[in-house]
């Protein structure tokens, strides 16, 4: 009988040897796959499935100037492929967060990307300046596309000019040498001209998407199934929205650093995001369901890029675009009943 060497559940095989580092906006990351605002609070949660700091960042949940305790409840509801949100930005506040949850971060030794969140230009100024000299800020994400606000008139991401004074205040503030990122909303009719907006007003790279706005009936109560009626529709739903939309920022913008997210739940999900233009990734809601998803993910990814003979995770950002030719093997003539017949090209005779 045949020896079996079987692993420890859970035991991580090393990565193939490929170059994982990730270069945005000046910034070298050793790898990729960073969490999603939102879905992992500031991290912490996640410190019992696995090491944070193996990341290439952890994305923060949105965070506003005062304590807020958002909207009403239920503020969750399930979709066939997907989720609704209608969190409303509840959140402890910038002085709670930058002393409990940025300072956690930063021990941990992990790149922190602070989301900022406001209702008007001054805030996001006024949490811009909270930033400065704070140890763990690798960048900031500069929330204007959440969808569950009071009014439309706060989604900053649906008007070009908008999204602009809204970048442009939180540059001004930015300590030096952290990127901005600005986080765009797919509710708009053109996402490139958004994009170009923010761009223009110094945004230097973009998140790529938020969730799109929606609803759920329970058909039983005859009622909305959230408390705030509508709410933000994530998980695999959305992943060709955002592959499309990652896809077409790259297309407006071709040298813009995209941190790409929507509904990735497997190494073959972000690498279609890598493909479409993104420089790097972000897992979000699929940890709900498994906490490890940023790891895995992370490990997968590699491994699909190794398979596809790839050295370096870079060279295959935007590949797309521009894809090589690929070289296939001739199948061998087909032998035998069992086989399909071969395919010989049509002919067509003449009369000469
Ligand atoms: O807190 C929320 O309800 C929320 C935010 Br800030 C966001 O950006 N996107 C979302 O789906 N929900």
């Amino acid at each position: 009988m045949s020896e079996l060497t079987l692993r420890p559940a859970g035991e991580q095989l090393p990565l193939p040897d490929v170059d994982m580092r990730t270069k945005l906006a000046g910034i070298t990351f050793p790898n990729p796959v960073f969490t999603a605002s939102g879905c992992a609070a500031a991290g912490q949660e996640l410190d019992q499935f696995f090491d944070v700091s193996l990341l290439g960042g952890v994305v923060t949940k949105s965070i506003m100037l005062a304590p807020r305790s958002g909207r009403p409840t239920p503020r969750m509801a399930e979709t066939p492929s997907g989720m609704l949100n209608s969190i409303g930005l509840q959140g402890p506040g910038i002085d709670a967060f930058l002393d409990k949850d940025l300072a956690w971060l930063a021990s941990r030794g992990a790149r922190a990307v602070v989301s900022i969140a406001g209702g008007s230009v001054d805030d996001y100024a006024k949490l811009t300046a909270k930033l400065r000299g704070r140890p763990g800020l690798a960048m900031i994400e500069v929330n204007i596309s959440c969808p569950n606000v009071e009014d439309r008139g706060q989604v900053f991401a649906c008007d070009p000019r908008a999204a602009a004074s809204v970048v442009q205040a939180v540059k001004r503030a930015a300590p030096t040498g952290v990127p901005v990122f600005a986080k765009l909303s797919p509710d708009v009719t053109d996402i490139a001209a958004i994009a170009t907006a923010c761009v223009d007003a110094g945004a230097d790279g973009l998140s790529v998407i938020n969730t799109l706005l929606g609803m759920v009936i329970d058909t039983d109560t005859l009622r909305p199934a959230l408390g705030g009626i509508t709410g933000g529709l994530s998980g695999p739903a959305i992943r060709p929205v955002a592959v499309r939309c990652v896809w077409q920022i790259r297309q407006a913008l071709p040298d813009i650093p995209i941190l790409g997210m929507g509904g990735i739940r497997t190494g073959l999900d972000a690498l279609e995001f890598v493909l479409a233009g993104a420089n790097a990734i972000s897992v979000g809601t699929t940890v709900f369901g498994d906490p490890s998803a940023p790891v895995r993910v992370l490990d997968e990814l590699a491994r699909a890029l190794a398979e596809r003979g790839f050295a370096r995770f870079e060279d295959a950002i935007g590949l797309a675009h521009n894809p090589p030719v690929l070289y296939v093997p001739e199948e061998p003539d087909p032998v035998g009943d069992e086989l399909p017949p071969p395919h010989h090209p049509v002919t067509f005779e003449t009369e000469d």
